[in-house]
């Protein structure tokens, strides 16, 4: 059976949809972050930089098993695999490429580093929870202007482009304090996503990943938390790190 190496994250919402519309089975492997099981000895065959989500699939090309890190890679991994959720033709599977594309470099970062410095900023810093809530703001009129004009984001047809970027845009703007009710075309979009059969499939899995990780979140230690939050200390040694 296909296994998930899981956290509390939408990059690995990414995956458990994507796994749900393809009523794939699959086994979830938490893997407890916030007490540092992805710093053991060995997770880096798995990712070489140590991240969630991670998918094995037993049964990979050749019959062979193989291994995919980073969430975009993985649903375009599962599309073609299926044959699905990608798009036909060259066109059409570009523009999901180009939407799927503009989610991993654009809207994960910025809003993943806009809800980290919206709970974590230094006392008197505020540059870089603005810079992210407002890059996250313009982000959400790009897609807003397109779901006004299309029905999905590569046009037509429900994609890995809308796997991608609905985990992220379904409650991270307005966890940010961004005003949402403005944005028409991307409210009417998130509600027909929601009510995909493959987000139902994997809901509750996903939400006792979140309710586990949070506990862990609670107590964690603090040390573990510079080197997971990538804060200096760990990674660049004591007094040189940028968090002295
Ligand atoms: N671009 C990656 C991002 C993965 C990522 O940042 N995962 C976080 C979510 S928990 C993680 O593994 N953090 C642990 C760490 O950085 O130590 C993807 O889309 O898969």
């Amino acid at each position: 059976m296909i296994e998930l190496h899981a956290c509390m994250t939408p990059n690995t919402l990414k995956a458990m949809f994507m796994l749900g519309e393809l009523d794939l089975p699959f086994e979830l492997n938490r893997v407890r972050v916030y007490r540092g099981e992805h710093f053991a000895d060995g997770f880096e065959k798995l990712h070489p930089y140590r991240k969630l989500p991670v998918l094995v699939d037993p049964d990979g090309p050749r019959g062979a098993p193989f291994t995919v890190f980073e969430s975009g890679a993985i649903l375009v991994y599962l599309a073609e695999k299926t044959g699905m959720l990608l798009g036909d033709g060259p066109a059409q599977r570009s523009t999901v490429m180009q939407w799927l594309m503009l989610q991993m470099s654009s809207v994960g970062p910025s809003l993943g580093n806009a809800t980290h410095f919206s709970s974590a900023s230094v006392p008197g810093e505020d540059y870089s929870r603005r810079r992210f809530v407002t890059q996250a703001v313009r982000l959400c009129g790009v897609y807003d202007e397109r779901l006004r004009a299309e029905r999905f984001l590569a046009g037509d047809h429900f994609s890995i482009a809308d796997v991608a970027t609905f985990p992220w845009l379904w409650r991270h703007p307005g966890m940010v304090g961004i005003d949402t009710s403005r944005y028409a075309g991307l409210n009417r979009w998130l509600e027909e996503v929601a009510q995909r059969p493959g987000l139902a499939r994997v809901q509750p899995r996903y939400k006792a990943l979140v309710e586990a990780d949070r506990a862990d979140l609670a107590d964690m230690d603090p040390d573990l938390m510079d080197r997971v939050m990538g804060r200096g200390r760990w990674w660049l040694g004591g007094e040189s790190g940028p968090d002295r």
